[in-house]
C-alpha cells in the first residue's frame, strides 16, 4: 500500500540512530537535539493522527527545549485549544517515538485503531520553532511524518511557544483572535495601547524597561513589537542572539530565577527593573538591582499576585461580585507569598504538581483562575460565565462600574489564555504598576519572600522517590520524608521537599527558611537524606 512507502521513507529519511529510551515528560521529548530526528518525525505522524481523533481540527507541534543549552532541543504537541496534550496520549506518544523502524508500521496501525481514527479525514498540524540552530531540521521532519499521513503542515517559522499555541486556538475558534503571528500583536499589543490610552503613567512608574531575551526568540518578537509601541513603553533589549550570545547560558529566565544572579550581557543600572525571559518565550521574571548590586528578584510568585490583586480591584469596581477568583501554585512557591495571597488578598490558593497542564486544569475550576509556577511560568484564565458577565456590565451597568468591566475587557484581550506567555504577561505587568503608579521596589515592598534554596541531586534511580500531597511530601524511600520533617523542623520557618525531576535525570531539593544560610543548610542537610 501507499503507506508501506511511508515507512520505507521513514527508514531512509529519519532513521532512529539511537536506543536509549525517551519519555514524553511535563513537557514533551526533551534531550540532545542529534538524538530527536525520528522522534519528530514519528510526532508528525501522531499530529495526524490527533488531529483526525478530533474531527480535523488544528493540532500544534513546537519544536523547542525551552531554557536548555543550545545543543538540546524536544518537541511538544499542542490540542486544539491551544492546551498541553491531552495526558492519556503522552504513553502513546512515548510508545511510537520508541519502537524500532521495523516496528514503527505495525505500531502506527495499532494506535490508531486504539484510538479510533478516521483516516479518511483531513487533518492540520501548525509547526513552530525556536532559535536553535538544529530546529530548521527537526521542523522539517515534522512537516514530512505530517505529509506522510496525508495531513496538511503549516510552517510558522521562528514563533515563541505562546503564540504557536495562540495560532492553534485561533485556528480552531475563530472568535479568539486571527491565527498569525500578526494577529497575535494586534490582539495583545493593542489591548496594551488601549489600555495606556486610558491609564496615564503617574506617580513612582518609569516607562523604561530593560529586557533580558535570553539570546531567544522572545527578545527577537519584542524587537518587532516596539517599533510599534508608540513610546508606551520604552524597551531597552540586550540578548537578543547577536555579538556571539549564546541561548539561555548565564542569562534567562531560568539562570535568574534559579541562581538569583543577575544574567550576563544585560546594562547594569541601580534599580533599574528588568525583565527575564526564557529561551522560547514562554516564562518571565523580573529583577532589579539596588545600589549596593544586591539582586531582588521578582518571580512567578510576584507576578500572580500583582496580576491577582488588580484583577480583584477591578472585579470590585465592577461590582461583579457573583464571580470568584482563585490562584493556583505549586510547591515551589515562596511560603509567603501563599500567606500574602490568603491573609493579605483573601483569594482562594490550590497548590497541585509541577508542570503547566495541573496548574491550567486546577485553574478551569474557577470564574477567573490565575495560575503561576515560582518560575516564572503562568497566565490566567476566564470562564465563559466569567468573559459574559464583565462584558454585560461594560454596557449596561453604572459609569464608575462600566470602567472598570471595560479595563478587565481589555486586560483578557491582552492575556494569553491558552498557556504562560512571557510578552503577555510582560504587558499585563506593565499594565499594572502604571495604573498603579508603582516602582518595582514597591511591587516588591507588598511581601517578604522567604530565603529559598533549590539543588539538584543525582541519584541511580530518580523514580525511587513517590510524592503525595502535590509533590510537598514523599512516600517513597521509606523513611526519607521522616529525615526531611526532622531537618526542616530544626529552622524556623523551616520547609522543604524534595521530587524527582520530570525533565532531567536527577533528583530536585527545595527548601526555605528564616535566613539565607539556614535555606541553605537545609537544602544541603536534605540532599544528603536524599543520597
Ligand atoms: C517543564 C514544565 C514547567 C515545569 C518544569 C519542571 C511545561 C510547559 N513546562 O519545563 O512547567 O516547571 O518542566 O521541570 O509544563 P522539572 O520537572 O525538571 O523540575
Ligand atoms: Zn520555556
Amino acid at each position: 500500500s501507499s503507506l508501506r512507502v511511508v515507512y520505507a521513507f521513514a527508514r531512509e529519511m529519519h532513521p532512529k540512530t539511537s536506543d536509549v529510551f525517551i519519555q514524553y515528560g511535563t513537557a514533551g521529548f526533551r534531550t540532545k537535539a542529534n538524538l530527536l530526528e525520528h522522534v519528530v518525525y514519528r510526532m508528525g505522524l501522531l499530529a495526524v493522527i490527533r488531529s483526525r481523533v478530533k474531527n480535523g481540527r488544528t493540532i500544534g507541534m513546537m519544536i523547542t527545549a525551552s531554557h536548555n543549552l543550545e545543543p538540546d532541543n524536544g518537541v511538544k504537541l499542542v490540542d486544539p485549544d491551544g492546551e498541553m496534550l491531552e495526558q492519556s496520549w503522552e504513553e502513546i506518544a512515548t510508545r511510537l517515538a520508541n519502537v524500532s523502524d521495523n516496528d514503527l508500521e505495525s505500531t502506527t496501525e495499532q494506535i490508531i485503531k486504539q484510538v479510533n481514527a478516521d483516516m479518511s479525514l483531513k487533518a492540520s498540524v501548525f509547526i513552530g520553532m525556536d532559535t536553535r540552530y538544529t530546529s530548521p531540521r527537526l521542523a522539517a521532519a515534522a512537516s514530512n511524518g505530517v505529509i506522510a499521513l496525508k495531513g496538511t503542515p503549516r510552517e510558522f517559522g521562528i514563533v515563541t511557544t505562546p503564540i504557536l499555541h495562540y495560532c492553534v486556538k485561533c485556528r480552531n475558534d475563530n472568535t479568539y483572535g486571527i491565527p498569525t503571528e500578526e494577529g497575535y500583536y494586534e490582539k495583545i499589543v493593542g489591548a496594551f495601547k488601549t489600555i495606556r490610552q486610558k491609564l496615564p503613567v503617574f506617580g513612582e512608574y518609569n516607562t523604561t524597561l530593560y529586557v533580558d531575551g535570553a539570546n531567544g526568540v522572545g527578545g527577537k518578537k519584542l524587537n518587532i513589537i516596539r517599533k510599534s509601541l508608540d513610546g508606551e513603553l520604552d524597551l531597552q533589549l540586550f540578548n537578543l542572539g547577536g555579538n556571539g550570545g549564546k541561548l539561555n547560558l548565564n542569562c534567562g529566565a531560568d539562570f535568574v530565577k534559579v541562581s538569583q544572579k543577575q544574567p550576563v550581557g544585560v546594562e547594569h543600572v541601580p534599580y533599574q527593573r528588568v525583565a527575564s525571559l526564557d529561551g522560547d518565550g514562554d516564562r518571565l521574571v523580573y529583577y532589579y538591582l539596588d545600589d549596593k548590586e544586591n539582586m531582588h528578584l521578582l518571580d512567578g510568585d510576584r507576578i500572580a499576585t500583582l496580576l491577582a490583586s488588580y484583577i480583584a480591584e477591578l472585579l470590585k469596581g465592577a461590582e461583579a461580585g457573583d464571580l470568584n477568583m482563585g490562584l493556583v501554585q505549586t510547591a515551589y512557591a515562596n511560603g509567603a507569598s501563599t500567606r500574602y495571597i490568603t491573609e493579605e488578598l483573601k483569594v482562594p490558593v490550590t497548590c497541585v504538581k509541577t508542570g503547566v497542564k495541573h496548574l491550567h486544569h486546577a485553574a478551569l475550576s474557577y470564574d477567573i483562575g490565575v495560575y503561576f509556577e515560582a518560575n516564572g511560568h503562568g497566565t490566567v484564565i476566564y470562564s465563559d460565565k466569567a468573559k459574559k458577565t464583565i462584558a454585560k456590565i461594560a454596557h449596561d451597568g453604572e459609569p464608575e462600574q462600566r470602567k472598570s468591566a471595560q479595563l478587565l475587557l481589555n486586560l483578557i484581550d491582552m492575556t494569553n489564555e491558552t498557556v504562560g506567555d512571557a510578552i503577555s504577561d510582560l504587558f499585563l505587568v506593565e499594565t499594572v504598576l502604571c495604573a498603579r503608579g508603582l516602582h518595582a521596589r514597591q511591587w516588591r515592598a507588598a511581601y517578604a519572600d522567604l530565603p529559598c534554596r533549590q539543588l539538584k541531586v543525582t541519584v541511580q534511580d530518580r523514580n525511587a522517590i513517590a510524592t503525595t500531597d502535590a509533590e510537598r511530601r514523599c512516600t517513597a524511600p521509606e523513611g526519607l520524608q521522616a529525615a526531611v520533617d526532622a531537618l526542616a523542623g530544626k529552622y524556623a520557618s523551616g520547609r522543604a521537599f524534595v521530587r524527582p525531576s520530570g525533565t532531567e535525570d536527577i533528583v530536585r531539593v527545595y527548601a526555605e527558611a528564616d535566613s539565607q544560610l539556614a535555606a541553605d543548610k537545609l537544602a544541603a542537610e536534605v540532599a544528603q537524606a536524599v543520597y
